[in-house]
């Protein structure tokens, strides 16, 4: 059994690794040598990366299920960590997917629900350990939301709150211009202005409004629906002694990056703070180029005043006057945007009076509908005025979708179901029922899906779709208290996790199998080997893998498994903010909502 950890090699594990697996040998040995005349379970051959497994972990009283790739053997087993088995089942049936090429069965082992360190074997193979307990998700709720400190504009990161991952000040965006796309009379073009703070959107050094809107919106979210587990978690900040929980002064950190995104003149709102073009793979504080604020648009406007009402909302009780202060940008921008209602956003790319042409990230949209949903309800939530209901038509919606940067009516239609005041009943039961729509159909997908997913597109970010759909689904279990919502919910955590085609866990430092090579300046700049810890990865994407290390380099007959682990794949191995931020938002709700609804 030892020789199978010993078998993986040091090179491909990260520190938290390295430092778990030297604690488990350490249980083992001391175990092992108390129940050392137990029955051994016998013929363990290999450990195998084709039993795909949450490899951090499940809930011991929630649904487990692990996926196995071209089975031997119909039954399985669960191995603890004295070799023995302490559970048998048998597979269920085996299906054959499209996406990746696999005949894959589930292995079910919800019926066992003792807590320790167990494998499944199945024929002569045995997967990684991984962790039953009633908490195997705190930890990552921690890394993922102290990614957001690591990626941090503005600042230098101190060794004693980033260990190995210290660097320098960088990115003080205090001398930041005003592009010729943004010139306004108040502000002609070069105008200096100042836009500290907030977080590198990705593996780039830019700042964009649009993706911080529904990024921070999720991470409000987060806080807002498990304020309990929160409150008591802390990960070392600068700012983790000053009595307000770690993941506010998180969402203040970008708060105060977005409100300074705003021409005071008009309530318009730049797009977002950049450099002309990418910067070349350097250091946060190598990258120098020159800052610019680009052209003022109606999506990057009302995500703004979405997230700013939203932000009010949550600062009100413990501070009044700054969330009176937010509220008010949050409606100066509503109206700019009633006024300039189609101003679309696309990256300025001729040089203009003076001023480079603009290649970074687009952001770009055309339909703004969805916008002035989300912006309408949360203005309306949080002033309760009539004028921002005549935005709200739930009925102008044939079908909500699954939110992502473009797409944020549901954004609207979560905030309209939670609200515990303020909305009529027949607000709260049509948005309620809308989101029930979206569950039910994610709901039958997964019952189907050979690996038990409610995945099956893959687009850039593809992991950040599967976590999307799940705070739908367990937005709709929290209404509805149907226990399959959850459970759907819950595989998409076990898929960005390692029961996925790919056999990777997709957060850096976390699993047997993570990501080393991720599309990130900081990461790659830094001299450590392992990547900045607790990011997930966009994923599996067929569509956009020409330009970064060419077509051939990726298994494109198969989308689900169209993944590299190599730098230059910013189409598949880039992390981003509103990646991360579902994956803080189902980490954290789903840890709670196990431990409030199903932890005997
Ligand atoms: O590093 C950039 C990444 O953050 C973006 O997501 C990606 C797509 O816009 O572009 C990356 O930058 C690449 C650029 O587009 C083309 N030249 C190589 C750059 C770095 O790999
Ligand atoms: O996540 C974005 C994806 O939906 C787009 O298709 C892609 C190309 O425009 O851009 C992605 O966002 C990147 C952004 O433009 C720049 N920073 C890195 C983001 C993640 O790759």
């Amino acid at each position: 059994m030892i020789s199978g950890v010993e078998s993986e090699t040091k090179s491909t594990m990260s520190m938290g690794n390295i430092i778990r697996r030297a604690r488990l040998l350490l249980l083992m040995s001391v175990f092992g040598s108390i129940v050392g005349c137990m029955v051994k379970s016998q013929n363990i051959e290999q450990v195998t990366p084709d039993i795909r497994i949450n490899q951090i972990g499940y809930l011991q009283h929630a649904k487990k299920q692990a996926a196995i790739v071209e089975p031997t053997s119909n039954n399985f087993s669960l191995i603890n960590s004295s070799n023995e088995p302490v559970f048998e089942g048998v597979l269920l049936e085996t299906k054959y997917w499209n996406k990746s090429g696999e005949k894959v069965a589930i292995a079910d082992f919800s019926a066992f629900n003792e807590s320790g360190t167990y494998r499944i074997q199945c024929g002569e193979t045995i997967s990684h350990f991984f962790e039953i307990s009633h908490t195997p998700y705190l930890e990552l709720v921690k890394s993922a939301s102290k990614s957001y400190y690591y990626n941090r504009a503005s600042t230098s990161l101190d060794p004693s709150h980033s260990g190995i991952y210290h660097r320098g000040y960088a990115h003080p965006d205090t001398l930041v211009y005003v592009h010729a796309s943004a010139a306004s009379s108040s502000r002609p073009a070069g105008t200096v202005i100042s836009t500290p703070y907030g977080w590198y959107d990705a593996g780039d050094y830019n700042k964009y409004v649009v993706n911080s809107g529904i990024a921070t919106y999720t991470l409000i979210s987060a806080y807002q629906h498990n304020s309990g587990l929160f409150d008591s978690l802390t990960w070392n900040l600068p700012e983790s002694d000053n009595q307000v929980p770690d993941l506010l002064d998180e969402i203040m950190w970008n708060v105060r990056w977005m409100e300074s995104m705003q021409d005071p003149e008009d309530g318009g709102v730049y797009h977002k703070t950049t450099s002309a073009s990418f910067e070349n793979f350097v250091s946060p504080s190598e990258a120098t180029g020159e800052r610019y604020v680009v052209a003022k648009g109606t999506a990057a406007t009302l995500d703004f005043a979405a997230v700013l009402a939203k932000s009010s909302v949550l600062f009100r009780a413990t501070h009044p006057a700054y969330a009176a202060q937010l509220l008010e940008k949050a409606e100066k921008a509503w109206r700019w945007a009633s006024v300039n209602s189609r101003v679309p956003f696309e990256n300025p790319n001729v040089a203009m009076a003076g001023h480079p042409a603009i290649s970074t990230g687009g952001y770009g949209d055309l339909d703004f509908r969805d916008e002035f949903f989300w912006a309408s309800t949360e203005l309306y939530l949080a002033t309760g005025r009539d004028i921002y209901m005549e935005g709200i038509t739930i009925d102008d919606f044939q079908i909500f979708r699954v939110p992502s940067w473009a797409s944020v009516e549901t954004l609207g239609l979560i905030s309209l179901s939670s609200a515990r005041m303020g909305v009529s009943e027949k607000l709260n039961k049509q948005s309620s029922d809308q989101l029930m729509v979206i569950a039910d159909r994610l709901t039958n997908d997964w019952r189907t899906a050979p690996y038990k997913i409610t995945l099956d597109e893959f687009t850039w970010g593809s992991n950040s779709e599967i976590l999307n759909q799940g705070m739908v689904l367990i937005n709709a279990y929290r209404l509805f208290g149907n226990r399959e919502f959850y459970e759907a919910a819950l595989s998409g955590l076990d898929y960005v996790l390692g029961r996925n085609a790919t056999g990777y866990c997709f957060v850096t430092g976390e699993g047997s199998l993570s990501p080393q090579k991720v599309h990130h300046r900081p990461s790659a700049s830094d001299g450590v080997e392992a990547p900045v810890p607790g990011m997930l990865v966009g994923g599996p994407n067929p569509r956009n893998v020409n330009d970064d290390c060419g077509r051939q380099a990726y298994m494109m007959s198969h989308p689900a498994r169209c993944y590299l682990d190599e730098e230059c794949s910013y189409s598949t191995n880039e992390v981003a903010i509103n990646w991360n931020a579902p994956l803080v938002y189902m980490s954290s709700t789903l840890q709670a909502t196990y431990l409030h609804d199903f932890k005997l």
